[in-house]
């Protein structure tokens, strides 16, 4: 059994997918981020940086914070998505997810989407960090099925839930032939539909 303390961003569905992808059994815990819950000391306790996502391995008697961190120790643990002889690449593509990919797209959603006409350098800034990122991805998916290589990985689940947020970030998905691809393909996953309506409002995945 498992917990998951969390809110309805991308970084929230990337762990609900990889469960729902595992089939195994979790409970909510839902923390609103826009009402600061992420601040109670209650959560400080099991998040350093009081930032969703969290999983509880109840079985386990373990808690770990930091969604890349989440991923590795599920895919370590069910020896799913993660191959061994694979892992250099998941993890290049990983580690590319989370220190680059989603904090830039994040910043983009921040300039963007929900706060335009207050900073033009900050906007133009990331507009165009997203705009590159897009076209490396697709670049990447060019030559390759996922983004680790030939299967499907945590690297896949990790990237998938911010190019869902294409319709924020007006660079045209359908333009991206092969990130385009990528994504529909993993759009059509029955685990990733599930997990991306984790909140049970009955959220669908964005079409291209
Ligand atoms: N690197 C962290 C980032 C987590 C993160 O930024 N979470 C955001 C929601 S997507 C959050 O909790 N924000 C609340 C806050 O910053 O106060 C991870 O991937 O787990």
């Amino acid at each position: 059994m498992f917990e998951l303390y969390s809110a309805d961003t991308p970084n929230g569905k990337k762990i609900s997918i990889m469960l729902e992808e595992l089939k195994l059994n979790y409970k909510v815990k839902k923390i609103n981020i826009m009402k600061g819950e992420q601040f109670k000391p209650s959560f400080s306790k099991i998040s350093p940086f009081n930032k969703i996502p969290v999983l509880k391995d109840i079985k386990e008697k373990k808690v770990i914070f930091e969604s890349g961190a989440i991923l590795i120790y599920l895919g370590e643990k069910y020896k799913k998505f993660y191959d061994k002889k694979d892992r250099l690449k998941i993890l290049q593509w990983l580690m590319a997810q989370m220190a680059y990919i989603g904090p830039m797209i994040g910043q983009h959603h921040q300039f963007h989407h929900y706060n335009s006409g207050k900073s033009k350098f900050g906007e133009e800034r990331y507009f165009r960090i997203a705009r590159t990122i897009y076209k490396d991805l697709d670049r990447r998916l060019s030559k390759s099925k996922y983004l680790a290589g030939g299967k499907y990985s945590i690297a896949d689940i990790a990237t998938f839930p911010w190019i869902a947020r294409h319709e924020w970030h007006d660079i045209g998905l359908k333009k991206h032939r092969h990130l385009s691809r990528w994504y529909k393909l993993i759009s059509k996953r029955k685990a990733v539909i599930r997990g991306y309506d984790f909140m049970n409002r009955g959220e669908l995945v964005p079409k291209v």
